[in-house]
């Protein structure tokens, strides 16, 4: 049910084309716009198509922490678990702690648009903020709940392919769930030029810049892991790689943001669209593509092109940092989001009171050219993984020297994965599972349990 709500949800944001106008609302779906500004089906759709897809992410987290919580193999504690388990377990966490919030502010605008309730009609009593409220209560840990499986999968990849064990396992998982409470505490930093409290702006600063402590740590053990270890260059490690650095520049880019009087002055900039595509493209798609590359031979018992992997990486990092890095200087020049022209004006009505200069747009042109690249180089990948399928060479149970159990296993694996039920004996140097309530609770008593 999780998976079909999803194609359906999504198909049912785009419907409203059909209707003779799309959801015309941007990806904020910011009000009074969402609510009762417009009142065509598109944007009616739209709302509906999110809410399906709300109900998917719930239904598809459940499956993840139940079999996370009950179906451990044998000798597999917390403290045990590969990281990209963990990361799973705490992005699913912070999704079943925001998406509620996002689920309530899209009901609340399907009946303002439905049955004319007033949630967020001012003539009627309404406040549009308090969706801005849900949303990036929302918003906020849901960036986390993208990027932290992308954590996991960079700590496995350069733990394998430093062929080592990832330093600092304890601190990682530490660090992972640390970052995940932190995101519910700093989403004011979404509405720091919407009429805050000027000492609540200073706590959301002060909230936000903390996020930047569990990243160091993990960066530190991702470059620790690396230094001493002997790193072998697969497609998937330059992807880590690649996500290392640019996800690295993001973050760097995203502390200016927290200082209220540079995030006065930046938002809505492309400054920010830069920040954020650092973040969420090169670590989240790059994670992605690391994790292709890394699990592909496991899903489907062929070895993916190396060079082609090659090909695909250099032309995208490199077209990638073409497309978003200039967006950084353009945003300090000033140009804005959302706008299609590049003059200034005070506000939507008023007269242009000044252009930008001259160079912004050939900057907007190198970025359009660097954009169809990075695009179009994803075909490279897509043609790899057929070209594969078809005549690839037979891999290995475990062709890159992975240490978690899905390694044990042929390539792909077969169902059931395991005839026996594995016990895990190696574990990261610290080996007793310590009895507490809460491993009582989640964990059932398999000494007795004959699992079928
Ligand atoms: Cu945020």
């Amino acid at each position: 049910m999780a998976f079909w709500l999803n194609p359906a949800g999504s198909i049912l944001i785009m419907m409203g084309v059909f209707s003779g106008t799309g959801a015309d609302v941007g990806w904020t779906g910011y009000q009074p716009i969402t609510s009762w500004v417009t009142t065509h089906p598109g944007t009616t759709f739209w709302l509906a198509g999110q809410l399906m897809l709300v109900a998917s992410s719930t239904l598809a987290g459940i499956n993840f922490i139940t079999t996370i919580a009950a179906m451990r193999a044998p000798g597999m504690g917390w403290m045990q678990m590969p990281l990209f388990t963990w990361s799973i377990l705490v992005s699913v966490m912070c999704l079943f702690i925001s998406i509620p919030a996002f689920g309530v502010g899209l009901i609340e605008a399907i009946l303002d648009r439905t049955i004319a309730t007033a949630f967020f009609n001012t003539a009627a009593g309404g406040d549009p903020l308090l969706w801005s409220h849900l949303f990036w209560y929302f918003g906020h840990p849901e960036v986390y709940v993208v990027i932290i499986p992308a954590f996991g999968i960079v700590s496995e990849v350069l733990a394998t392919s430093s062929r080592r064990a990832i330093f600092g396992y304890k601190s990682m998982v530490y660090a992972l769930a640390g970052i995940g409470i932190l995101s519910f505490v700093v989403y004011g930093h979404h509405m720091l030029t919407s009429g805050m409290a000027p000492w609540l702006r200073f706590v959301m600063m002060l909230t936000t810049m903390l996020v930047a402590v569990p990243t160091g740590i993990k960066i530190f053990n991702w470059l620790k892991t690396m230094h001493r270890g002997s790193l072998v260059y697969r497609t998937h490690t330059l992807w880590s790689l690649g996500f290392l650095i640019t996800f690295t520049l993001g973050g760097i880019s995203g502390m200016f943001f927290p200082s209220i009087a540079m995030n006065t002055h930046l938002t809505e900039t492309y400054f920010v669209v830069a920040h954020f595509h650092y973040v969420l493209v090169g670590g989240v798609v790059f994670g992605l593509f690391s994790a292709i590359y890394y699990w592909y031979p496991k899903m489907t018992g062929k070895m993916m092109n190396e060079k082609l992997g090659m090909l695909h990486f250099l032309i995208a990092f490199i077209s990638y940092n073409g497309l978003f890095w200039p967006m950084h200087k353009l945003g300090l020049l000033g140009m804005t989001r959302r706008h299609h022209t590049y003059f200034i004006q005070a506000n939507e009505y008023s007269d242009v009171v000044g252009t930008l200069p001259a160079e912004i747009a050939s900057w907007n042109m190198f970025i359009s050219i660097n954009g169809f690249i990075f695009g179009l180089s994803t075909i490279i990948m897509v043609y790899n993984m057929i070209i594969t399928l078809v005549k690839g060479k037979k891999a290995p149970a475990d062709p890159w020297g992975g240490w978690s159990f899905e390694w044990l296993v042929s390539s792909p694996p077969p169902t059931p994965s395991f005839d026996e039920i594995p016990t895990l004996i190696d574990v990261n140097e610290h080996g007793e599972r310590k009895e507490n309530w809460l491993t009582k609770l989640m964990v059932p008593n398999d000494e007795e349990e004959v699992i079928h």
